[in-house]
């Protein structure tokens, strides 16, 4: 998969070179280009905001740079191109799973109070949101969409890690989980995990995650039950 993000900061996603998503793109799992759209910028001061037509606050990115920039990354429109905004449609762990099957995706970020509309008609497939409150600009949302969706590529997690076995995959919240010492500062590891036990095991573990469902999203499990789904 090739992921290209076109953005006024490139030097965030030096963000990336770190950990899980740092080790894949080391070993060429995925392929991440950052394009600079000032670069892009026919300005002699290479500006890339002006004032919104009609007043208010802030400053708009202007077209003319974007459009630019996007037609450069990707001139013969392979990429599933993605504007990062509030305004998108929410980010879920079914729609990371989606986009992990695309062959390449662009993630266009707006800094300011957002880009010139004419870009989103003209250029972009799909606007995203990670969630209901405001940034300051798309790329911790980019790099949001960016970690999720690595995790599905393979290889990317170690074989004992898996997408499956997880939050939100089977639409369960994860049961806790606990590593040595058995016991510390006073509290004890569940017996039932050191039992050796492991129908029961999975049993507790179930329990555990319909538990902390039904407490802290029962929305979730409301979500099961209307698939038919035995919870
Ligand atoms: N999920 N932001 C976009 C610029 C902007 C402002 C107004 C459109 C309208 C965000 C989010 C997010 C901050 C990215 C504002 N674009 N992106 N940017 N929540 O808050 O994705």
């Amino acid at each position: 998969m090739k992921i290209s993000v076109l953005t006024l900061f490139p030097e965030a996603y030096a963000a990336l070179n770190q950990g899980i998503i740092g080790k894949a793109l080391e070993k060429g799992l995925f392929s991440l280009e950052i394009t600079n759209i000032r670069d892009y910028s026919a300005n002699k001061h290479k500006k890339c905001d002006d004032y919104p037509f009609g007043g208010g606050a802030g400053m708009v990115m202007t077209p003319q740079p974007l459009h630019d920039a996007i037609a450069a990354a990707d001139p013969e429109h392979k990429a599933k191109r993605i504007y990062l905004s509030p305004k998108g449609e929410k980010l879920t762990q079914a729609a990371v799973c989606a986009l992990a099957g695309e062959s390449e995706i662009m993630l266009v970020n707006g800094s300011y109070e957002g880009i010139d509309e004419r870009i989103i008609q003209l250029d972009i497939d799909a606007e995203i949101s990670i969630g209901d409150y405001v940034l300051t600009s798309g790329d911790l949302a980019s790099m949001v969409l960016i970690d999720a969706v690595a995790r599905y590529i393979p290889g990317v997690l170690g074989s004992e890690q898996s997408t499956e076995e997880e939050s939100f995959s089977d639409g369960l919240l994860e049961y806790p989980q606990y590593t040595r010492p058995q016991e510390f500062m006073g509290l004890s590891v569940p017996q039932v995990l050191v039992s050796g036990n492991h129908a029961e095991i999975a049993a507790w573990r179930r329990e555990r995650s319909l538990e902390i469902t039904a407490m802290r999203r029962p929305d979730l499990l409301e979500k099961l039950k209307n698939r038919g789904e035995g919870v």
